[in-house]
C-alpha cells in the first residue's frame, strides 16, 4: 500500500480551496523545497525535491502549502492500526507505505483492497494505491503502475513478464546510478541482466549481485518483516534557523538536541554509552566525533556535558549551519538518570517532573531555561526511519 501524493492529498482534503488545484507541499524545516505535490501539479512537471522557485517556474499558479507533519504521522498511525485489524503481518515501510502478508487472510486480495481503500477514503478523504504479488518486490512495483487510486494484481507465475515491463532503473532498489553502470556495459533491460547471469553479477557486486539476479527473475528474498529491527541509536539533528557563530549559541541548541535525544530514550526505556556530535558548517563541511562514557545514561545533562566536551575538541570556529546529537551502544529496558558521581541528587525528580508535564502538554512545555534562547524548538521533519510505534516514533511539529 502506498498513499497517493500523501502530504498534498491530506492538505487538499482539509481545505476545499485546494481541491483539484496544483499544489506543492513545502517542508516545514526550510520551507524552500517541495517535498511532494498534487497530481494536478505533476502534470506541469513539478517534482519532489525542486526548490519552490523552480516549481513556480514550471507551474506559475502553483499553490505552496507548508507541511503539517504531525497531521501526517497521525493519519499514518491510524492507517497502520487499521491494517493491523486485517492481519498482524504488517511491515510499516515509511510514513506512507506498508506491506501486508495476506497469505493467511480469508478475504481475497480484491476484497482487502476494497476494504483498505474505503477506510482511507472514508476517514481521511484521500486515496491510496495497492499492488498485489507473490513477494514484496512484485507488490511494491505493482502498487506504482496504476497510481493514483490504483489497484494492480500480478498473478503468481507472471512475475518475470511483469518485471520485464520495467526499465532497469525503475526497478525497486536499482536506481539511476547502477542503471547507468549497466547501460555502459550494454545491459538495458531486466532480460539483459538475466542473460548476463548470476555468476558474473556476483563477481561484480558480491551478494548484492546475486540478490539483483533474483530480482530480475521476479523473486525477492525478504518477506514481510513485522518486527521492527532493534534500535541501534537515538538521534536528532537540526538545520538551524540562522547560522551560529559562537560557542554559547551552539550550546543552547546542543542542550535542546540533548534533551530531545534524552527524552526519547527516557520515554522508550533506553540507556546508552556512546554519544556523538555532528557539526555542519556553512560550506557544508561536516565533522563528527563520538565519545564513550564509563556508564549507561538516559539523562540530558550527561549527554549534554559529553557533547560539549566533543564540541570543544572538534569545532574549528567556522559558522555552523546544522547540528546533530545521538546516543548509541544502547541497552533496552534501562533508564539511568543519575550516577553516584552526580553532585546534585535531584536529577531523578527533575526528569520525572519534565516527563510528566511534557507527556501531558507536549514536548518542551517544561525544559531547561537556556533552550528558550533557541529560535527553533522541537523536531521539524519526518525522517525516513520514522515508524508509528516505539523509539522510532518521533513527534514532529
Ligand atoms: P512518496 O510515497 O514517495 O510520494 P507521494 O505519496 O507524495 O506520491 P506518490 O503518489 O507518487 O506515492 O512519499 C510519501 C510522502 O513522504 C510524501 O507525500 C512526502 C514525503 N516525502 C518527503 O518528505 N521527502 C522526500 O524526499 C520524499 C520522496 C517524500
Ligand atoms: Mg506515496
Amino acid at each position: 500500500m502506498d498513499m497517493d501524493a500523501f502530504f498534498a492529498s491530506v492538505e487538499q482534503a482539509s481545505n476545499p480551496a485546494l481541491k483539484g488545484q496544483p499544489i506543492g507541499v513545502i517542508g516545514s524545516q526550510e520551507r524552500t523545497v517541495v517535498v511532494t505535490c498534487s497530481y494536478e501539479a505533476r502534470k506541469f512537471g513539478v517534482r519532489t525535491g525542486m526548490s519552490k522557485y523552480e516549481a513556480l517556474r514550471v507551474c506559475p499558479h502553483l499553490k505552496l502549502v507548508p507541511g503539517r507533519n504531525r497531521k501526517y504521522t497521525y493519519i499514518s498511525k491510524q492507517i497502520t492500526d487499521y491494517l493491523l485489524t486485517i492481519t498482524p503481518d504488517v511491515e510499516v515501510y515509511s510514513v506512507d507505505e506498508a506491506f501486508l502478508d495476506i497469505s493467511d487472510v480469508l478475504n481475497t486480495s480484491d476484497e482487502i483492497s476494497y476494504m483498505i481503500k474505503s477506510f482511507v477514503k472514508k476517514n481521511f478523504g484521500i486515496t491510496c494505491s495497492l499492488g498485489v504479488g507473490s513477494n514484496k518486490l512484485i507488490a511494491k512495483m505493482a502498487s506504482g503502475i496504476k497510481k493514483p487510486d490504483g489497484y494492480y494484481k500480478v498473478e503468481s507465475g507472471d512475475e518475470i513478464d511483469f518485471i520485464d515491463r520495467f526499465k532497469l532503473g525503475d526497478i525497486w532498489g536499482i536506481g539511476r546510478r547502477l542503471e547507468k553502470r549497466f547501460n555502459n556495459m550494454g545491459i538495458f533491460k531486466p532480460k539483459d541482466l538475466r542473460e548476463f547471469g548470476e555468476d558474473k553479477l556476483t563477481d561484480m557486486l558480491g551478494i548484492n549481485g546475486s540478490h539483483l539476479y533474483r530480482m530480475v527473475c521476479g523473486e525477492y528474498l525478504s518477506g514481510v518483516n513485522t518486527d521492527d529491527p532493534p534500535v541501534k541509536s537515538i538521534g536528532h539533528s537540526m538545520t538551524l534557523p540562522t547560522n551560529l557563530y559562537n560557542r554559547e549559541q551552539a550550546a543552547n541548541y546542543l542542550l535542546q538536541l540533548s534533551e530531545m535525544v534524552s527524552a526519547r530514550a527516557r520515554k522508550n526505556s533506553y540507556a546508552g554509552k556512546t554519544i556523538s556530535l555532528h557539526i555542519r558548517d556553512i560550506e557544508l563541511q561536516s565533522v563528527r566525533k563520538m565519545k564513550t562514557i564509563p556508564f549507561f545514561t538516559s539523562a540530558t545533562h550527561h549527554i549534554y556535558e559529553t557533547v560539549m566536551e566533543i564540541f570543544d575538541e572538534i569545532w574549528e570556529k567556522r559558522p555552523i549551519r546544522a547540528l546533530g546529537v545521538s546516543i548509541s551502544k544502547l541497552v533496552p529496558g534501562l533508564i539511568q538518570l543519575s550516577t553516584t558521581m552526580d553532585a546534585d541528587k535531584r536529577w531523578d525528580d527533575i526528569y520525572k517532573a519534565i516527563d510528566s508535564m511534557n507527556g501531558k502538554y507536549g514536548d518542551f512545555t517544561l525544559s531547561f531555561g537556556s533552550v528558550l534562547n533557541c529560535k527553533r524548538i522541537g523536531s521539524r521533519g519526518i525522517s525516513p526511519a520514522w515508524r508509528p510505534k516505539g523509539a522510532r516514533d518521533v513527534d514532529v511539529l
